[in-house]
């Protein structure tokens, strides 16, 4: 295919837009599917720090209203670093990265917003839909806009049922393909971990401990299992970076684990007790699909007296903040 060619019945209103996409490698993507906010457009062009920042953590993953303020929150942390945010939604049929303050709102607030995955992006813009991004669909669409670097709490992954309901996240295989760095505080503690990391090693993807040699627990510091690569700056992982591109080869994500702080970590026991008792809860309900990680993690915050929340939020913000120094450092 030729890079960068504007082809079809698709206008490009910039030639900017068409300067990102041409990392993609084989299709072109019209301007009108993949709106970029002037922001996040001007910042690529003069090649500024940005930092993709996921919705479904903000629709489905925190309790409302807390949630809008948090998204703002998180935006701010990218700001006060010198980086531009991206948050990436669906809002009526638009594949958005970068929100205004009215699209925010609407992924914070408005109960319709649905759930998307990569696989449901299609699907969702020919009906003209509006739903948050996970982290599937969240990587993809900023890699194709340009962006390098995506921040998040906790990856999706092997579900501990997996020899019956096969759930695995489409976080897992779509990062294998997918050239972006993603920075989380690990997978989220209600995966099976062990088996997670497993895949991530079959799939490819590489993963890295920042200032850790354990692989962190998304509420905890630490899942207990070792990690085969500790870096330590940011400047460490850009490092990291450049080598993956000198390399080529398929595009794979670089997940950047950082532990949350200990003093901010969920109490391990507590952690354990209440996991224990909201996985039955939700084989008893026969919670499947979609519905199970913001099921999980609605009933962790209630069951901890909302010490999970803040668990979850201090590993979000800190992931926020380290990303936002990753896509300073050349
Ligand atoms: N990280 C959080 N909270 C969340 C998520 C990540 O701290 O709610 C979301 C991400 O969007 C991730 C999704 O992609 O959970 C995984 O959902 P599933 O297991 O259905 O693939
Ligand atoms: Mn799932």
């Amino acid at each position: 295919a030729q890079r960068g060619a504007i082809r079809g019945p698709w206008r490009f209103g910039s030639r900017s837009v068409c300067a990102h996409l041409s990392r993609a490698r084989d299709v072109d993507m019209p301007e009108t599917t993949l709106l970029l906010s002037e922001e996040v457009r001007e910042a690529l062009d003069a090649r500024r720090p940005v930092v993709a920042l996921e919705s479904t953590i903000i629709a489905h993953g925190l309790p409302r209203p807390r949630s809008l303020a948090v998204a703002e929150e998180l935006e701010s942390l990218v700001t006060d670093a010198g980086a531009v945010p991206a948050t990436v939604a669906v809002l009526d049929g638009r594949a958005r990265v970068g929100l205004d303050k009215h699209g925010m709102e609407r992924i914070a607030t408005d109960p319709a917003v649905r759930k998307f995955g990569h696989r449901d992006l299609a699907p969702a813009l020919a009906a003209g839909a509006s739903g948050a991004t996970t982290v599937s669909a969240t990587a993809f669409l900023a890699a194709r806009a340009g962006i390098r670097v995506f921040a998040t709490g906790g990856l999706g992954g092997v579900h501990r049922e997996w020899t019956t309901a096969q759930d695995e996240s489409a976080d897992l295989r779509l990062l294998a393909r997918t050239g972006i760095t993603v920075v989380c505080a690990g997978v989220k503690s209600i995966l099976d971990v062990p088996a997670t990391l497993q895949r991530l090693e079959t799939l490819g993807v590489t993963v890295l401990g920042y200032g850790t040699t354990h692989f962190p627990g998304f509420y905890l510091s630490s899942s207990g299992l070792p990690v085969d690569w500790t870096v330590r700056t940011p400047q460490e992982v850009a490092d990291v970076m450049r080598a993956q591109r000198a390399l080529g080869g398929p595009e794979t994500a670089l997940i950047v684990a950082q532990p949350v702080p200990e003093d901010e970590q969920l109490d391990p026991s507590l952690h354990d007790r209440v996991l224990a008792e909201a996985l039955g809860e939700c084989r008893e309900r026969g919670i499947d699909g979609q519905a199970v990680t913001p099921f999980l993690l609605d009933l962790l915050v209630t069951r901890t007296g909302g010490a999970s929340l803040e668990a979850n939020l201090a590993a979000v913000r800190a992931n926020v903040r380290l990303a936002a120094r990753i896509a300073a450092a050349r």
